[in-house]
């Protein structure tokens, strides 16, 4: 049996450009999609939690490209890490981390999407930035495509429903290539594939409102989506031997409410319908033979040619990643309790604890979802995103975190187990290594970092960083190798 962590097991932190960096009209950056989500004031936790306030319209869409506001879209001035990278990866060093996960803004590279030349001033921001990790001796792990799309490939294309965002993407991803083959060691095409279908704003580009076939759309921009990652898969073998590039999710591990064969066959299908399809595809390189009756059942009709499923199927990915932060029930009755989560609400486990945004932690799930994963895949995996979002308070210059610490005790534990369970798992990146914007709520309140960022939700603070008793705790955890969780 296996004891503890791989020695070079990859212990980091992660963010997204457009939830951290900032700088939204700055160094030649198109607007995106992200910098057009707003924020009310004043509203609940539940109205902030409600797929209204989520969901992009038509008339938010008109507002944002007008205007020139910061206070109220979040996403535009984030945690200020354009300004301030150097002092954050210098926090990273300190704290030991081996890798930082990390997203490339399409707008900063390619500022309308479909621009004849990238932008050099958006290609040296992250030459610094990826020189400044190997100062460090860090890692990097890129995210090509975290949510946030150049809204000009929305308003003229209709986002990725249109074939085309196929080959504005692959313009895209050459770019990367060329310009930061050395720089990167690992690659990700998409931040969790499966958002495409629970949030199609952040994840495919389209706004409801502007869809007649709604489902359609949706499903027929995912398997753009999905093109797109096998040919990039295909394009990073050949312009670079030997990397690493891989697949990722939002991974929702479900329990069956009873053992009641209903609730167990809900099971199966939730499994299927919202994790299994998004990894078989893009690491098997085959649409799964139970998608095609979910299709008809939906009167969906995609358009895939031969030469996709050639594609697909000889490009599957390297490795296999996803994001991990609760939990949920799946029955066949209606009248189950609900409670939120990532991208969508769930029935409630009674067995588990709720985060203040009602998300319920489970350390034994991920052990489970990491077994899963291996034993279908056999492929590396590596944790993209964990964490806990929290209220924090600043007491005399201090941020006493326990709970948060609690959590990643709890989930590298489990971590721990399933890699003595025989899993391959490489690397983790707790997500939110640094405070930044909600993804979900687009607030600072809702804090995942252990490293404190002094700005509120309007962006008032002087975005000073403050390190949370949690960063302590990580560095020792990582100085271990995660054998002291102390
Ligand atoms: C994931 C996204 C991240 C991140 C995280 C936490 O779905 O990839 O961008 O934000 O969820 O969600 P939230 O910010 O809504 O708490």
């Amino acid at each position: 049996m296996r004891q503890g962590f791989p020695k070079d097991f990859l212990w980091g932190g992660a963010t997204a450009a457009s939830q951290v960096e900032g700088g939204w009209d700055e160094g030649g950056k198109g607007l995106d999609t992200q910098d057009c989500r707003p924020q009310f004031a004043n509203l609940t936790r539940e109205q902030k939690n409600s797929w209204e306030y989520k969901q992009m319209t038509n008339q938010k869409f008109a507002d944002a490209l007008v205007s020139r506001e910061t206070s109220i879209y979040p996403f535009r001035f984030g945690s200020d890490h354009y300004h301030r990278y150097k002092e954050d990866i210098a926090l990273f060093a300190e704290m030991g981390m081996k890798i930082y996960r990390m997203s490339i803004s399409w707008a900063r590279i390619y500022p309308n999407g479909d621009d004849e030349k990238p932008n050099e001033e958006g290609i040296r921001f992250y030459k610094n930035i990826f020189e400044e990790c190997h100062k460090y001796g860090i890692k990097v792990f890129v995210t090509m495509l975290h949510y946030a799309v150049p809204v000009h490939l929305v308003e003229a294309y209709g986002g990725w429903k249109n074939r085309k965002l196929i080959d504005f993407y692959l313009k895209y991803a050459k770019t990367l290539f060329e310009n930061f083959k050395d720089d990167v060691d690992y690659w990700l095409p998409f931040n969790e594939m499966n958002a495409g279908r629970f949030n199609p704003y952040n994840g495919v580009a389209l706004i409801k409102e502007r869809e007649e076939n709604y489902d359609q759309s949706v499903h027929q921009a995912l398997h753009h989506q999905f093109v797109a990652n096998a040919l990039t898969v295909k394009l990073a073998h050949e312009m670079m031997p030997g990397s690493q590039i891989g697949c990722m999710i939002a991974r929702f591990c479900h329990y069956g409410a009873t053992c009641n064969p209903a609730d167990q066959l809900t099971l199966m299908h939730d499994e299927q319908y919202t994790n299994w399809y998004y990894t078989d595809v893009m690491a098997r390189g085959f649409y799964p033979e139970y998608m095609e009756r979910y299709f008809e059942k939906k009167n969906i009709h995609l358009e895939i040619t031969e030469e996709d499923r050639k594609v697909l199927m000889e490009n599957p990915v390297d490795f296999v990643s996803f994001s991990y932060y609760f939990t949920q029930v799946s029955t066949a009755s209606e009248n189950w309790e609900k409670t939120d989560g990532n991208l969508v609400v769930g029935n409630k486990n009674p067995y588990l604890p709720s985060s203040e945004w009602g998300w319920q932690s489970d350390a034994t799930g991920l052990r489970i979802t990491l077994n899963q994963l291996y034993d279908r895949y056999h492929k590396p995996l590596f944790i993209a995103e964990n964490g806990l979002g929290a209220v924090d308070r600043v007491v005399d210059g201090k941020v006493h975190d326990d709970y948060r610490i609690g959590y990643l005790r709890d989930h590298i534990q489990a971590m721990k187990d399933a890699v003595e369970d025989g899993v391959d798992l490489f690397g983790y990146t707790m997500w939110g290594i640094i405070d930044l914007v909600s993804c979900g709520s687009i607030e600072m309140s809702k804090r995942y970092g252990v490293i404190y960022v002094d700005a509120d939700d309007q962006g008032n603070g002087t975005f000073d960083r403050l390190r949370k008793d949690s960063f302590y705790w990580y560095k020792k955890c990582i100085e271990t190798n995660g054998e002291d969780l102390g």
